[in-house]
């Protein structure tokens, strides 16, 4: 007799008491059911020891509805892993997405450097490369306002090289005694456990506002660069000053950019709030659907060479992290490139578990004396102890070189390799095998005098806070400038202290006075603050337009995303030759309509839809298109989210290409027509719109400070 479970589990057997052989296949019946769609060979399923498991769907118990065993190895097993899936997430930079891929040297700094990996031209060198943003926790969004980082580990034939870098070429803070300050300052705050990912509240302002130093990357936190379009369109810096170092033991200092092959792009304020609703990983989303469809991401990797006698006359101490070289200072030379072209096979073994350390460097790659970076060197393999749980990570298989390696460092937590023999010292006699260190090859640290007097100073060469801030906003495009004007109203709007935002317009005052006035007009302040007490006069350093972001962005439609709405009754024609046009110039194209299985086009055919309107709001666009019958116009003129949809699209300043049957979806969300408006017809039109933002437009729809 067949037993179906009831409600009240009617079965009176228990199914692992020998069930007969009905009673087995009703209770694994699902299971076995789902292997057979699955199709293929499946592996027996085992516990970690590798006993065979029967059945993954039921815990023992004493009756059909009696209590649990604790003799159940196998649940108990499965839970207690389960248990314990989670690592601590990291401190800053806890969320990221990651890839492999490969560098490739196309000039060779050989006459700087031992390095191979910057010496031999045309080799591949794979790579791990992660990106995050620093505030957020592992499950916040990828589109706040915020720095991302930008973490390069190269695999060398010489051991392991991590460029944990920036988007942003400049930091904080000097010195790192104070880090653990300005990220207590800028996380949740420790009272209420909020705001969660932003910068824009009390104690990072207060901070700011009692620590000039910040005051040149608060410049850059403010403009556009902190709210890219993509990880594919952000540059990277390897921030502090490197000494690269020859066979004849001569040193260069180096810093390192990188440049995204589509150039650099933004979003607008606007936009970055609304992705924050709309998708939560967008960035990450993006960077995956780009390596999935063969749409490589791929940067340039350049490098500012300088010796000390360059250094002794910049204007500024280059050991100061808070202080950036401009290029038209020492200009960019590029030395290879990097391709990401292979998403992780498992997100927490691989992106989760890889540890970055700036202490990471192959022979010939040696540090500057910035304090900020000599922190640094302590710091992350300290944190990745406690967060990777023991001194075997290097173990992991993300963070093992893959070139051979060999030493005495024994035991200890995870210990996954089987050393064998019976030395683990040196020197030793007993084997002839054992690792030794090698004057030829090893690692080699730049010699230097050091004559100072041992104490805890700021060297005076620190002590000008305001110069490259104010070389940054002067250097900016007055929209950029505006966007970063208008952004220190919004964070300081956010700061309910008064005296607090009275202290950082203060120093807007001598970043640029305009500045300074045009953020209390947006703050409604009756008078203008008074300047804080400066021991440096502000320099006015030649202004350096490489730091725009606006005037760089690349006239291309590659690597840019267009969504086009279509509804029941659409043009199939019209929709078909629009994306021929769009792909053929290096678009992705993505349809949209009112429901996700798809729109009845005109001549019946069904267009299968990749993403629902309510769901799919135009700013995961970058640019959007329309093919609609003047009666479904007329029908979406009333729903909420397709005037949204063209609403926003314009009023962050995107091409748009409407058709006829769109014109009352326009109408409907107040939208009068520009040159960035054109028929989807005219689709060469239409793509020459979308390569840019139209700039002309943001002063009509929206009020920049
Ligand atoms: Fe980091 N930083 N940092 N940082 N940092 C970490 O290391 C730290 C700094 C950066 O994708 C932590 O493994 C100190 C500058 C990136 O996994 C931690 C100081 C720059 C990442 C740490 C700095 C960075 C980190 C947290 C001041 C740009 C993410 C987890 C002395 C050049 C790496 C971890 C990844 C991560 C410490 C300043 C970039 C706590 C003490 C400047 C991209 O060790």
């Amino acid at each position: 007799m067949a037993r179906t479970p009831t409600a009240r589990g009617a079965a009176t057997k228990s199914p692992s008491a020998a069930p007969s052989s009905t009673q087995a296949d009703t209770y694994r019946g699902n299971a076995g059911e789902l292997q057979q769609q699955a199709g293929g060979k499946h592996p027996v399923l085992t516990t970690q020891q590798g006993i065979p498991v029967a059945d993954n769907q039921n815990s023992l118990r004493s009756s059909p509805r009696g209590p649990g065993l604790l003799e159940d190895f196998i649940l108990r097993e499965k839970i207690t892993h389960f248990d314990h899936e989670r690592i601590p997430e990291r401190i800053v930079h806890a969320r990221g997405s990651a890839a492999h891929g490969f560098f490739e040297l196309t000039h060779s700094l050989k006459q700087h450097t031992t390095a191979k990996v910057l010496t031999e031209i045309g080799v591949q060198t794979p790579v791990f490369t992660r990106f995050s943003t620093v505030a957020g926790g592992a499950g916040s969004v990828d589109t706040p306002r915020d720095v991302r980082g930008f973490s390069v580990k190269f695999y060398t034939p010489e051991g392991n090289w991590d460029l944990v870098g920036n988007n942003i070429p400049v930091f904080f803070i000097q010195d790192a005694m104070k880090f653990p300050d300005l990220v207590h300052a800028v996380k949740m705050e420790p009272d209420r456990a909020f705001p969660q990912a932003a910068s824009a509240h009390d104690t990072f302002w207060d901070f700011v506002s009692l620590m000039p130093e910040t005051m040149h990357m608060v410049m850059w936190q403010m403009s556009d660069r902190t709210i890219p379009r993509s990880l594919r369109t952000m540059e990277g810096f390897g921030v502090h000053s490197f000494r690269l170092l020859n066979a004849a033991g001569e040193s260069t200092f180096v810093k390192f950019h990188w440049r995204p092959k589509l150039g650099i792009q933004s979003t607008v304020w606007d936009e970055a709030l609304k992705l924050q609703a709309a998708d939560n990983d967008f960035h990450r989303r993006d960077l995956f659907e780009s390596i999935e469809r063969g749409d490589f991401p791929e940067w340039e990797l350049s490098v500012q060479l300088f010796t000390e006698e360059d250094a002794e006359r910049f204007p500024f101490d280059h050991l100061d992290p808070t202080k950036l070289i401009p290029e038209e200072l020492i200009p960019l030379q590029p030395i290879g490139r990097m391709v990401l072209n292979r998403w992780p096979d498992n997100f927490f073994a691989e992106t989760e578990q890889v540890a970055y350390c700036p202490a990471n460097v192959p022979p010939g790659i040696d540090f500057s004396n910035d304090p900020l970076l000599q922190g640094r060197l302590f710091s992350y393999l300290d944190t990745q102890l406690s967060r990777l749980g023991g001194p075997n990570f290097a173990q992991i298989p993300i963070n093992a070189p893959k070139c051979p390696f060999h030493n005495m460092q024994r035991d200890g937590h995870m210990q996954m390799q089987v050393p064998k023999g019976r030395v683990n010292y040196e020197p030793s006699s007993l084997q002839g095998d054992t690792p030794r260190a090698s004057q030829a090859q090893g690692f080699r640290h730049f010699t230097q005098a050091d004559d100072g007097v041992k104490g805890r100073v700021r060297p005076e060469s620190f002590a000008d806070h305001y110069s490259q801030a104010r070389m940054f906003f002067r250097s900016q495009s007055p929209l950029e400038q505006a966007h970063l004007a208008s952004a220190l109203v919004f964070e300081l709007s956010k700061v309910t202290t008064v005296h607090v935002r009275e202290a950082v317009v203060g120093h807007l005052q001598h970043v640029d006075a305009e500045l300074a006035q045009r953020v209390a007009n947006g703050l409604g302040m009756q008078a203008l603050p008074p300047a804080p007490h400066t021991t440096e006069p502000v320099q006015d350093l030649p202004l350096s337009p490489a730091l725009r972001i606006i005037d760089r962005m690349k006239p291309t439609l590659q690597g840019r995303c267009i969504g086009i709405l279509v509804a029941d009754g659409s043009n199939g024609m019209s929709v078909a030759n629009l994306r021929k046009a769009l792909e053929k110039v290096g678009a992705t194209v993505k349809i949209v309509s009112p429901k996700v299985g798809g729109a009845l086009l005109k001549d019946g055919t069904l267009l299968p839809a990749d993403g629902q309107l309510a769901g799919t709001p135009s700013v995961v666009f970058d640019a959007v298109a329309s093919v609609l019958s003047p009666d479904m116009g007329a029908v979406l003129a009333k729903e909420a989210a397709a005037v949204d949809w063209f609403r926003d699209a314009f009023g962050h300043l995107k091409a748009i290409a409407a058709c006829k049957g769109t014109r009352a979806i326009l109408e409907a969300g107040g939208i009068e027509p520009d040159a960035g408006v054109v028929d989807p017809a005219d689709a060469q039109g239409f793509i020459a719109a979308a390569q840019t933002r139209q700039w002309d437009r943001e002063p009509k729809v929206r009020t920049l400070a």
